[in-house]
């Protein structure tokens, strides 16, 4: 699912799809510039009339009832009627559902005529969709429970569509799956249209022809992680953080449950490949679905390093992976990996993201709680803590985590891997958590089936995050 997004991210830049919005007038040109920043063309209208013309040429419709009239509603119905017949994908954003019973009758009519795709609202007004008690001054959510996984449960099945709720934590479903996303801000509330900008840019996924799930999820992800990234002023620096989030945010700022397991499993090589080639192992894993590699190879020249590691960045870009040197800056910058990383040492990490930048993942050891709080504030992207248990890959230890930091752990925020003997029979004994991953060499190493090794792990992972 993460890696996804990047390639959908490419694919609105190339494909330029056409958006129609008929939205509220408050919040139409941040509607517009989101999506224009993000590389779609967006069209609003509300003139019913040239709808004909219009609908059979846009690749989504947004449709937001917001500052709503008589003659916005007519539109709407008319724009439906050909969006319908067209098969367009449609995001409908149920604005002040609750407000009023026009605004209610609205979108109950809506739901009971025409197929929408992806159903957008806050909390309460989710809630009142089912008829339960809200707690909303205007159009702004004040629900005081953060657990709405019934709600969005329920509308999806009741409509058969995918919902798509704003609240600290985010919920999508569609009717089987619940998606869980921690990413976001408080400032999201403190600017007026976010939400109408994430049903926005949920619309200009769908756009693009990609499933109902996977637009939501990504939307309000690309939401979340951009508010997270403002430094400056949160208002005049959303757009243009939303239009930069790359690979490399995508990957380690995600915080998404139920999704986030497929990149959950980061696969290091390790010189002793047996009488399999370094390639022909990395292709493997990457066709089983990891998304992380590092190349971990001490006992090679350079000369033969940079030629593997340059064909690994290459296989790995195929695949959309991301691909992680070990220990050495020189070469991360020669084959322009994706990152670097290094052991306890911060004068190294601050070195390494001089010369490497901002855009790229530097991951640094840890064993204890120092050393993670160190990395952290060192600026790492993710900590690599282990050993978690016996190992016979790495001789220069120093011990073993004592298994009391796990509680610390839990409650971080940054990207931990896992690492150290970690195997699909013990793997259960650490947490899962939506930023926790495991990397593993020789339980994949050794396997004689890689993919079937990949995927009893990815199930297992599966089950330690539901
Ligand atoms: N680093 P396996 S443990 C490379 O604790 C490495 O920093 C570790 O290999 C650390 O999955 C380790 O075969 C070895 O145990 C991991």
């Amino acid at each position: 699912m993460i890696y996804e997004i990047d390639l959908a991210l490419k694919k609105i830049k190339k494909n330029h799809p056409l958006i129609l919005q008929i939205t509220n007038l408050v919040t139409i040109n941040d509607c517009v510039n989101v999506c224009t920043s993000l590389g779609a063309s967006p069209l609003v209208s509300f003139c019913k009339e040239e709808f004909k013309e219009i609908i059979g040429k846009i690749d989504a419709l947004y449709l937001n009832i917001g500052t709503m009239d008589f003659l916005m509603q007519d539109a709407i119905f008319e724009a439906l009627e050909f969006a319908n017949k067209f098969k367009k994908p449609i995001v409908l954003d149920v604005v002040g559902y609750h407000i009023s019973s026009v605004r209610k009758n609205l979108v109950d009519k809506i739901l009971n005529s025409f197929k929408i795709d992806i159903l957008k609202g806050n909390s309460s007004e989710l809630k009142a969709i089912l008829g339960q008690d809200i707690n909303a001054i205007g159009i702004d959510s004040f629900e005081r429970d953060e657990d709405f996984e019934d709600v969005v449960l329920k509308i999806a099945k009741k409509y058969n569509l995918v919902v798509a709720l704003t609240s600290k934590i985010d919920f999508v479903s569609d009717g089987e799956k619940v998606y869980k996303i921690f990413n976001g801000c408080e400032k999201l509330k403190s600017v007026s249209g976010t939400g109408c900008m994430v049903g926005a840019i949920i619309t200009t996924f769908a756009g693009v022809g990609l499933k109902n799930l996977f637009c939501a999820v990504a939307g309000l992800l690309l939401m979340g992680i951009a508010s997270e990234k403002i430094k400056g002023n949160f208002r005049y620096e959303l757009i243009n953080s939303i239009a930069s989030v790359n690979k490399k945010d995508l990957f380690f700022l995600s915080k998404v449950l139920q999704s986030g397991i497929d990149h959950k499993i980061y696969a290091i090589t390790n010189g002793n490949l047996k009488n399999k080639s370094i390639f022909k192992y990395t292709k493997e894993l990457l066709a089983s679905g990891v998304k992380i590699i590092q190349y971990r190879e001490k006992n090679k020249n350079f000369k033969q390093m940079l030629y593997e590691a340059y064909k690994l960045k290459i296989m790995c870009d195929k695949f959309n992976a991301i691909f992680i040197i070990n220990d050495f800056l020189e070469l991360a910058k020669k084959v322009n990996a994706d990152g670097i990383h290094l052991g306890q040492d911060d004068e190294k990490l601050l070195t390494a993201r001089e010369i490497l930048g901002d855009h790229k993942i530097i991951g640094i050891s840890a064993l204890n709680e120092d050393e993670i709080k160190l990395g952290i504030k060192n600026g790492a992207n993710y900590l690599g803590v282990g050993p978690v248990f016996k190992t016979d890959t790495k001789k220069d230890i120093k011990g073993y985590i004592d298994f009391k930091i796990l509680e610390f752990i839990k409650n971080l925020d940054t990207q931990i891997f896992f690492i150290g003997g970690i195997n699909s029979k013990n793997i259960t004994k650490l947490p899962g958590g939506k930023n926790i991953g495991y990397s593993i060499i020789s339980d994949l190493l050794n396997s004689k089936d890689i993919s079937k090794k990949v995927e009893e792990l990815n199930s297992i992972i599966k089950e330690m995050n539901s």
